[in-house]
């Protein structure tokens, strides 16, 4: 019986990671005096480590050899990330993220259906704050019951640790709950914590391995307007298999028609 929707963010609320993080991330380069350029193209290679201090480190241990770090590697990282978090928090403020289409339709079903819903995600806690206040207004923010975000645990996807701490944290079995992911790094995340998934894909996740997902699609849909089918698999005993629309009515179908429930 399905109870909880459970959101990753990045790429799956928004698509923030190209013309979002990335610019803040080079914002704070710039700011640091650091000539190091996050190309979009670049950009989808280190998406390949999630988490953002991570993701800098992976930069410098594979692209940047020549770079003399300081003696204290981890602070002047997690200095040079505060930067980027500033920049991209006023980059959220200036509302040139919006959630993608379907987002907020989804989100108001789900509560009117009296489903719970919380957020499972890699990226910083004020980041998911001020995303949410941007683009729902800030009550919004008492729509999720638990949002379960960055170094709140030890290990970031593809370990299902967030995934768990939300499960703990709202007190209810896997099996109740779907997740809704856009990486392979996230999908493998909800797996691992006993979640089925289903993945709505962007320009950067598209060609990844979605091996274990429900259904891959290219977005949530909005009535007029269905999204793309990658691989609807657990689709085919609904009558829209060829395009559709993410409502409660699918979302009760794919979960009913899970064998993994
Ligand atoms: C995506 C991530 C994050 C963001 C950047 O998180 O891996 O690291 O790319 O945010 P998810 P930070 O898809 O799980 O929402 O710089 O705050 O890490
Ligand atoms: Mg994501």
């Amino acid at each position: 019986m399905l109870e909880a929707l459970i959101f990753d963010v990045d790429g799956t609320l928004a698509d923030t990671e190209r013309d979002g993080h990335r610019v803040a991330y080079n914002a704070a380069f710039t700011e640091a005096g650091l000539d190091w350029d996050w190309t979009a193209s670049l950009y989808g290679e280190l998406l390949a480590v999630t988490g953002g201090k991570e993701r800098i480190r992976y930069y410098l241990e594979h692209w940047r050899q020549d770079f003399r770090a300081p003696a204290d590697l981890d602070r002047f990282i997690a200095e040079l990330h505060a930067i980027k978090t500033r920049h991209y928090t006023e980059l959220l403020r200036t509302g040139s993220i919006p959630l993608r289409p379907g987002v907020e339709r989804l989100l108001c079903e789900a509560r009117a259906a009296g489903l719970r819903l919380g957020i499972a995600t890699t990226t910083t806690p004020a980041n998911v704050e001020v995303l949410i206040e941007t683009t729902l207004g800030v009550q919004a923010r008492a729509w999720f019951e638990v949002i379960g975000a960055g170094d709140i645990v030890a290990a970031k996807k593809p370990a299902p640790d967030i995934y768990d701490y939300v499960l703990r944290a709202m007190g209810i079995d896997p099996h109740s709950c779907l997740a809704f992911e856009d990486s392979s790094n996230g999908l493998r995340a909800a797996r691992g914590a006993g979640l089925a998934c289903l993945v709505t894909v962007n320009d950067y996740t598209r060609d990844q391995d979605f091996s274990g997902a429900l259904a891959v699609l290219d977005g949530f849909g909005e009535r007029g307007r269905p999204a793309g089918v990658l691989d609807g698999t657990a689709l085919a005993g609904t009558p829209r298999s060829g395009e559709v629309v993410v409502d409660i009515a699918l979302l009760r179908a794919l979960t009913s028609a899970d064998p993994d429930r």
